[in-house]
């Protein structure tokens, strides 16, 4: 039996924090309070002047992702390892099928290449086109598979981008299994055609990426997407919302009473579009995602949407490329494979600027890097929660450590770090995932293949609801 005591600390949930011990054994919580006993063999961490958060949870990485062209340089060992670096214990990714690919084909692969994973991970599945065989492999995946989440990529024009035909029918389908659809909204014909407007004007380099992507691209895909989930009566998540425009529209939709939940990526918090004028191709290369850093005055918007509860849960959208594979845009920014790092640095970043700066309390902290996307995507509270009965996914944090983040430094095999030079107060001293240390004052022991694939059950009661609602609401006919 493998025990371990996590002593002196303050724990810290989305609710309250207390001080308390925590105990696990065989990788589930078994008590959490005061003066506990080691049992005999048992580990001691000695959690004094420090936090005892639930495991970060990172709803959006691209882990040996294939895109653009060439594939990322984190695998899922590599990404859930530099992961738990940072304090991380649990990633979603993504499954997502080229377009008339079937959709169990592309799962079985993202299942065979995330066996790797070092800490516990879950899928989205991405749906790129539509026929009744989509509509069946749905269901499998949700009723079979322990999947409740649909991602749509609403850009990405003549590769993985689906039109409002396939938008309706797969939230239509979402709501019947009791599943999540989530959005990258950004409108693809408008990026496609600002793309080759922006190539006109002489510009190839990177200042050209935010260019052809202002927040208006952003904020019609996300209203839109919201207006159908609306319709539909469907809830909606949108991922990495990046721009005020987004932001507003998905505080407009929940002041009407709309299920609709928005994700923020830790870069789109900290970094504006000035990364993209550094006279150094490689720097403003390594910036280029979508949707891209935002001019000053966005971030805010972004943190206000976290305090007030109108945005929810935080990510990285980790997807990272190198220099050689960026330089396939030398000439046409558009060429640029579009991602950036992030999962080794998430909590540090969001600690610093959130919680050090007041806009957070440590309770807000683990709803939005935590408990919030265990809730929205149904693994609360065996994830998300120091509690007993839930897994011992545990990050023990020094509120007083700093640490200067750095490509030179990160686990990740990128070799870039968006967070270059930024000296950060509050770091994790200790990762704990199933109950074993993963990462202990700067030592990451990492197992290959130690990970979990984590079903999702599907939602029941309030889908159902929304979809009597939706019946009820049916205008009937007039009897004449
Ligand atoms: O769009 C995404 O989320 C994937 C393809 C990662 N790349 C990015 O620029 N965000
Ligand atoms: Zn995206
Ligand atoms: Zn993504």
């Amino acid at each position: 039996m493998t025990s371990l005591l996590i002593r002196g600390g303050t724990v810290v949930n989305a609710d309250r924090a207390f001080v308390a011990d925590v105990l696990t054994q065989d990788g589930k919580i078994v008590a959490v309070g005061e003066n506990l006993t080691a049992p005999p063999g048992a580990t001691v961490v000695d959690a004094g002047g420090q936090y005892v958060m639930p495991g970060g949870i990172d709803p959006h990485t691209h882990m040996q992702l294939p895109f653009m062209g060439t594939t990322t340089m984190d695998d899922f060992f590599t990404g859930t390892a530099a992961g738990m670096a940072g304090g991380n214990t649990t990633i979603i990714d993504f499954v997502i099928p080229n377009p008339q690919q079937p959709l169990m084909e592309a799962y079985t692969t993202w299942r065979e290449w995330a066996e790797k994973s070092a800490s516990d991970y879950s899928f989205h599945v991405a749906i790129t086109w539509w026929d009744e065989t989509v509509k069946r492999d749905m269901g499998t995946l949700v009723q079979q598979e322990g999947v409740n989440s649909f991602k749509h990529f609403m850009a990405y024009k003549n590769a993985i981008m689906c039109d409002d035909e396939t938008l309706v029918n797969s939230f239509k389908r979402a709501l019947e299994l009791g599943a999540m659809p989530t959005v990258h909204a950004e409108n693809g014909e408008l990026v496609y055609l600002l793309q080759a407007e922006v190539a006109k004007m002489g510009i190839s380099g990177p200042e050209g990426h935010p260019l052809s992507r202002p927040p208006m691209v952003e904020a019609e895909a996300a209203n839109r997407a919201i207006a159908i989930a609306d319709v539909l009566n469907v809830p909606i998540y949108v991922v990495h919302v990046s721009c005020m425009e987004a932001a507003d529209a998905i505080a407009r939709a929940r002041a009407r009473g709309q299920r609709v939940y928005g994700e923020v990526l830790a870069g789109h918090l900290v970094l504006d579009d000035s990364v993209y004028r550094h006279p150094d191709f490689a720097t403003a290369a390594a910036h280029v995602m979508s949707p891209p850093f935002r001019p000053v005055g966005h971030q805010e918007a972004l943190w206000r949407g976290l305090q007030s509860g109108n945005l929810h849960t935080t990510a990285t959208d980790h997807c990272t490329f190198c220099a050689a594979q960026k330089a396939a845009g030398k000439d046409n920014f558009a060429k640029i494979p579009n991602g950036t790092g992030g999962v080794e640095e998430r909590l540090a970043v969001i600690w610093d600027a959130g919680v050090n700066t007041g806009r957070l309390t440590p309770s807000e902290f683990v709803a939005i890097t935590s408990a919030n996307t265990a809730k929205l995507f149904n693994i609360y509270p065996q994830k998300g929660s120091v509690s007993v009965g839930a897994d011992a996914d545990l990050v023990v944090w020094d509120p007083a450590g700093t640490k200067t983040l750095s490509a030179k430094t990160q686990h990740s095999k990128g070799d870039f770090n968006i967070f270059e030079g930024r000296t950060v107060k509050g770091i994790p001293s200790h990762t704990i995932s199933q109950g074993e240390l993963v990462f202990v004052q700067g030592d990451l022991r990492a197992v290959r293949g130690k990970g979990r694939y984590i079903k999702r059950p599907a939602f029941s009661s309030n889908f159902t609801a929304a979809a009597l609602r939706a019946e009820a609401l049916k205008p009937t006919a007039v009897k004449r």
